[in-house]
């Protein structure tokens, strides 16, 4: 079978639809920072719409370390093949990735890509840990990679060096900046992203900070689509159905949202043509999608774990967790989201609900599961901290955090891997669990980077895990329903 390629398209079934423009003359506008699946299902997939109304949109993706993503699409010209699975299944072919870049032995080309006139916006999805932030959102200048890039700034290795140094090349030639638009699930993403490269680059250069803070703009966004990750059950679909062998296509739902704050220090693409949402109000978008689809989600990682489902949907087919889901988001989330005018929380978390049901995505509650450390803060703590300041009960909201204190034990009794970037702390403070539960959760919220102080301080909360803790018992699928109908 034939290999995806410019050369191979035109042998493509019928049933995947071709590129929409000449990707010979599209330029490079664009540099992403992350071309993991969610950023070749969302952001690829708009600025694919985005060349076929024209002008050069084209994309430099650019992982900092793993060459991956790299060696699996220069084989294929950078093109993949995006299956949106709902009832039926559309496959469609994107192109909007001309150069994949990876690793120290492409930065510099990368580096030149950023300091390049023609790159005017800068993407990235690195997932939260990847902005090397403190639990208080700021950057964190005792991480390995940010102490690095102190010391060799113009050759970075971080997220925030690179774009410090981007930033730098262009200050230096007179260039305008480009449009740093952070696309991961950070509350205030770009207000975070802003202030931590203002603050690197005070590190080597008072007049390079000062003109980032008053030339750069740091545009906050909401970005949503189920991606599940790729498997070989999808490449063998993607070659039956398409008739071209891809490497590494990608899956998602139909559904995808992208909210940007408009803002931006230089030339974009009609976002809105392209079903964008540009507003001055992210926070709304952002708030209410992490705590009614994110927050859910988490919750479902580690209680649908624990009970032994491997997917969402599996999840959501058992009746007890879904309607503990379903008084989770009703009775605790809603109440605590303020949606943008006119915005209808219930239809969207009905529709978050359906989506989550969808039984076309295969979606791994231990994908989900992971780096909860760097996810439960943005998902479940605002919800918590803003139940407790109205005096409203948070027992159902801890019942996920405990499930996830208990998914930590698990995986340390069993000897699997913990994808978290705490996770050899996480996997220490396990081995010294007891049973104890207030002994037990006193252990987990003795972690500043996870739980802030007013958190950890709180008695009600610290109760309401406790008991959490100790309805979970050893975590058996019995004992998590029992907890599920209690609660
Ligand atoms: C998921 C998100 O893996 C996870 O943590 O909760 O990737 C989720 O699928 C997306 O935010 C949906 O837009």
């Amino acid at each position: 079978m034939p290999r995806l390629s410019t050369a191979t398209l035109d042998l493509a079934t019928p049933a995947l639809e071709r590129l929409r423009y000449d990707r010979e003359k599209a330029g490079i506008g664009v540099v992403h920072f992350g071309p993991g699946a969610f950023h070749r299902a969302h952001q690829a997939f708009y600025m694919d719409e985005a060349l076929a109304l024209g002008g050069d949109w084209a994309i430099c993706a650019a992982a900092l370390r793993s060459t991956d993503v790299r060696d699996a699409l220069t084989p294929q010209d950078n093109l993949y093949i995006l299956a949106e699975l709902e009832r039926t299944t559309r496959y469609r072919t994107i192109g909007a990735i001309k150069q994949t870049l990876a690793g120290a032995g492409d930065r510099p080309a990368l580096l030149n890509r950023l300091a390049d006139p023609a790159t005017r916006i800068v993407t990235m999805t690195v997932t939260e840990k990847g902005y090397c932030l403190k639990g208080d959102g700021t950057l964190d200048f005792d991480h390995p990679d940010i102490v690095r890039d102190v010391a060799a700034p113009q050759n970075p290795v971080s997220l925030i060096g690179h774009l410090v140094e981007g930033l730098r090349r262009r200050f230096a030639a007179g260039t305008l900046p480009f449009t740093p638009i952070a696309c991961d699930n950070l509350v205030d993403n770009g207000v975070k992203l802003g202030r931590a490269v203002a603050a690197l680059a005070a590190r080597q250069d008072a007049a390079l900070a000062r003109w980032i803070e008053q030339e750069v703009a740091f545009p906050c966004t909401m970005v949503d689509s189920i991606t599940p990750a790729t498997d070989d059950a999808l490449r063998q679909r993607v070659a039956a159905e398409t008739g071209l062998e891809d490497a590494w296509p990608i899956q998602r739902e139909r559904f995808t949202q992208w909210v940007i704050e408009d803002k931006f220090c230089n030339e974009r693409p009609d976002f809105a043509a392209i079903g964008v949402t540009l507003t001055q109000d992210v926070g709304a978008f952002d708030r209410a999608k992490l705590r009614i689809l994110n927050g859910p989600h988490s919750t479902l990682a580690y209680l649908g774990s624990l009970i032994g489902h491997e997917t969402v949907a599996d999840a959501m087919g058992d009746a007890v967790l879904a309607g503990f889901l379903r008084r989770l988001i009703m009775e605790d989330i809603l109440p605590t989201v303020k949606g943008a005018a006119g915005f209808d929380l219930n239809r969207y978390a009905e529709d978050i609900l359906a989506r989550f049901g969808n039984p076309g995505i295969r979606h791994l509650l231990s994908q989900i599961a992971w780096d909860g450390s760097a996810k439960l803060p943005f998902r479940l703590f605002g919800t918590v901290t803003d139940r407790l300041a109205a005096g409203a009960p948070v027992d159902r909201l801890a019942l996920p955090v405990a499930a996830w204190m208990h998914f930590i034990r698990r995986k340390a009794q069993d000897g699997t891997k913990l994808t978290d970037p705490l996770a050899d702390a996480l996997l220490t403070a396990a081995g010294h669990l007891s049973s104890d539960a207030t002994r037990d959760v006193a252990l987990f919220l003795a972690f500043e980077q996870v739980f802030p102080p007013a958190l950890r301080d709180n008695d009600v909360f610290r109760a309401a895990l406790i008991r959490a803790y100790q309805l979970l018992g050893q975590g058996s699928k019995e004992q998590v329903h029992h907890a599920l109908q209690t609660i």
